[in-house]
């Protein structure tokens, strides 16, 4: 019996880390014995952000669920290959690897890794109660956003709030300040384009020349890590001329003295030499702020990964202050959205249970908790590839490899990390779970039921550990939560943004607008601090980095995303590595690429203080001089020498928050002579 082809189309939201948090349209083909796989994956045309689209990485979603090296199985390392185990038998060993570790060295010995893979309150947040109801460490999860955090809290206190992206054609003005938004954002694109035909210019502040900066009308090559430099040079123009809100600084804000003390210093002569621009460009930078209403900032967490990101994404944040901003719609700045979600959190994840002693482990902090002596038996990765993503890499490997340290990895994908585990436990993928999402792009809420059988035996992650949690006779309830008990805990708030939202509804209509007032303007009056006010105190102030560029380490190295990529998600891809030049790039200024003898097209190995990783070189004038840029953390395997370019980061947290300062690496770049793999290995 044949059958003709039948197609059917569903709504879902993608669960990546990226703020857009797109509303999906997935094409399902059902085959002849009934089953269904998705063939195609577009954006849903009625969902205002999405507007129909999906990104350029996303669209081969497909491929990526049905890649060949998908582990549908679970695995066992025996001497050094993976053998295919039932899942009691993979369950029922680390239960009792995980009984013997409790029961000698407690649970301060078992570690829980894990980042944003999924962003799914419960595939990705409800999943740590298991560790909670044990009493393991607290990770930390400081890897991308919490300088971030922090920084805008010190100004405006939590809840996190930004301006809606459906208001930024209002905007006259438009700052894309360390964000390469074309392509980490790329679904605020026909706003910008909506709020340019309205008139408004637009302004790219990046060290070095990407898809935003062509884009945009105005690209200031900032030299990297001098934000506040510049935010401090240009406010001292604008309060010379009279250019700020006097009214808004009055009754909304405190501390005013103190910022205005410190852009003294920071005359136009001072603040060129230190931010590399010209004195022409900072001028008319303050002139375009001081002059124009409503002005929309949109600050990228990218900015913040130096030494003193926290301090500079601040100083960036309180321009909105200073010119009143946040009094019009379109004006005021954004960082996230996420606080606009006031979901009843008290029991997610049951972080209800985490006790105010107990062992914390800052993820950025890896390599040196998987050393030895750090005294962890056991780590269990989930939504998360360390061996690409974290800083130090090549130790976070080394960590990984360890013979005594029992390695449980949950993927969908063969990574890095989970080749080096000692059980690979397959995940489902967004198509194959049901789970609730947020954005920290837009305001909508939104809800995935599970749409296809998951392939092979794969599983979700809170059934792994509701498994374990069984074996090892736990009772905490919230570990055997549904996403329905889940739903009903998250909406059960008389939060007025969540007012008619019920799962009802929810899974109903599938994506929620928040209900926020007609126009939306979180500081308009002041802010989230224990005063009322915005915070200027204490003065962003410009401090150089301790790692400072020298003879040894010439050169600054930032490490972006890259535009096909989302972090190391789809670097299993050959159609998107292709998309991304082949192979892993380190972009060079002309002027040093004569100084340091490298060739376009040549290798050359990337030195710091912490490793080395060998790339081909590409000499542009998108980047300026002192400055390498290597996009994409691409996985290890797709390098000339087999490492991710995390294997030169280093551990050294940002002033606020504990994040990372991938961008804040100085390295030494020098022509690779040899080109045997084994040479390249060793180089
Ligand atoms: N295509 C794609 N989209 C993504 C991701 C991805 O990997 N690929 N990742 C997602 C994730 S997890 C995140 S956190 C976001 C991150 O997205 P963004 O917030 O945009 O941050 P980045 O792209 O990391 O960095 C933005 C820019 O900051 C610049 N930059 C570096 N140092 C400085 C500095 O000192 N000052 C200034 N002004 N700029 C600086 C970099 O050159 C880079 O162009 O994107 C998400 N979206
Ligand atoms: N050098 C450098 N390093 C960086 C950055 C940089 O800019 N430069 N960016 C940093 C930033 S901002 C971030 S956010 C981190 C991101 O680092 P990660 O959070 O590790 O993100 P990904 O690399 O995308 O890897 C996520 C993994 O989770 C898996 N996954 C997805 N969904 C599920 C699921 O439902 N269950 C399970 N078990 N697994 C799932 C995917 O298959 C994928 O392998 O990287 C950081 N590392
Ligand atoms: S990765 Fe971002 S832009 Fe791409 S589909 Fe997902 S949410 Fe949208
Ligand atoms: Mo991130």
């Amino acid at each position: 019996m044949s059958h003709a082809a039948s197609f059917r189309d569903v709504l879902l939201t993608c669960p990546l880390d990226c703020p857009d948090a797109c509303r999906l349209k997935v094409r399902l083909q059902r085959g002849e014995d009934g089953s269904e796989r998705a063939v195609k994956v577009t954006g849903d045309s009625d969902h205002p952000i999405t507007k129909g689209f999906a990104c350029a990485k996303t669209v081969h979603y497909p491929a990526r669920q049905y890649h060949e090296d998908r582990p549908l199985h679970p695995l066992k390392k025996v001497n050094g290959e993976f053998v295919r185990v039932t899942w009691d038998e993979a369950l029922d060993e680390i239960a009792e690897r995980l009984r013997v570790i409790l029961d000698r060295d407690g649970s301060d010995a078992i570690l829980r890794y894990n980042y944003a893979g999924t962003m799914g309150l419960m595939e990705g947040s409800h999943v740590h109660a298991f560790f909670r109801a044990l009493g393991a460490p607290e990770l930390d999860e400081t890897i991308c956003a919490t300088a971030g955090s922090a920084a805008w809290e010190l100004g405006y206190g939590a809840p996190r709030m930004g301006v809606d992206p459906e208001d930024v054609p209002h905007a006259r003005l438009i700052l894309l300040w360390g964000i390469n938004s074309l392509t980490t954002n790329s679904h605020l694109t026909p706003w910008l384009t909506q709020a340019r035909k309205n008139g408004a210019r637009i302004v790219h502040v990046d060290p070095y020349r990407n898809k935003t900066s062509l884009y945009a009308d105005t690209h200031l090559k900032i030299r990297p890590g001098t934000d506040a430099a510049l935010v401090l040079g240009v406010s001292r123009i604008v309060i010379e001329r009279g250019w700020h809100d006097r009214e808004y600084i009055e009754r909304a804000t405190e501390g005013f003295e103190a910022f205005e003390a410190a852009t003294r210093e920071w005359t136009l002569d001072k603040t060129s030499e230190v931010t590399g621009l010209s004195e022409e460009e900072i001028v008319d930078l303050a002139t375009a702020l001081g002059t124009t209403r409503p002005t929309y900032i949109r600050v990228g967490y990218g900015m913040t990964r130096h030494e003193r990101g926290g301090t500079n994404l601040r100083a960036v944040t309180l321009l909105p202050a200073l010119l009143g901003d946040w009094k019009y719609r379109g004006g005021g700045a954004n960082l996230t959205t996420s606080g606009a979600f006031q979901l009843n959190r008290r029991k997610l994840g049951a972080g209800h249970l985490v006790k105010p002693g107990v062992k914390r482990v800052n993820m950025n902090e890896l390599a040196s908790a998987l050393a030895p002596e750090a005294g962890f038996k056991a780590a269990f990765v989930y939504n998360c590839n360390p061996a690409a993503v974290a800083p130090d890499s090549g130790r976070v490997k080394a960590g990984l490899a360890r013979e005594d340290l029992l390695v449980v990895v949950l993927e969908q994908a063969m990574t890095e990390t989970a080749r080096l585990a000692d059980f690979v436990l397959p995940a489902t993928t967004f198509m194959e779970h049901a789970d609730v999402y947020t954005s920290y792009g837009h305001h909508y809420l939104s809800y995935n039921p599970r749409t296809l059988e998951p392939l092979g035996e794969a599983r979700p992650n809170t059934w792994v550990f509701q498994e374990l949690a069984r074996r090892l006779g736990l009772t905490e309830e919230t570990i055997y939560w549904s996403v329905d008990d889940l739903l009903a805990h998250l909406l059960d708030t008389r939060h007025p943004h969540l007012a008619g939202v019920t799962p009802d509804r929810l899974k109903d209509e599938g994506s929620v607008r928040l209900t926020l007032p007609e126009v939306f303007l979180p500081y308009a009056n002041g802010a989230a601090t224990s005063s009322g006010k915005v915070r200027f105190t204490p003065a962003p102030l410009h401090v150089s980095p301790n790692a400072l560029l020298s003879d040894e380490f010439p050169l600054r190295l930032l490490t972006p995303p890259a535009h096909h990529f989302l972090n190391s998600t789809y670097g299993n891809l050959a159609n998107l590595r292709q998309a991304e030049g082949g192979e892993p790039h380190v972009m060079v200024h002309p002027k040093d690429a004569q100084r340091y003898g490298l060739d376009d097209g040549e290798l050359c190995t990337i030195a710091s203080e912490v490793g080395a990783a060998v790339r081909r070189v590409r000499v542009t004038d998108a980047v300026q001089p002192s400055v390498a840029v290597v996009e994409g953390t691409w996985w290890g395997l797709s390098a000339p020498d087999g490492t991710s370019i995390n294997e030169v980061t280093a551990q050294t947290l940002t002033d606020l928050g504990g994040g990372s300062t991938f961008h804040n690496t100085r390295v030494r770049l020098t022509p690779v002579t040899v080109t045997t793999p084994r040479a390249l290995q060793e180089a």
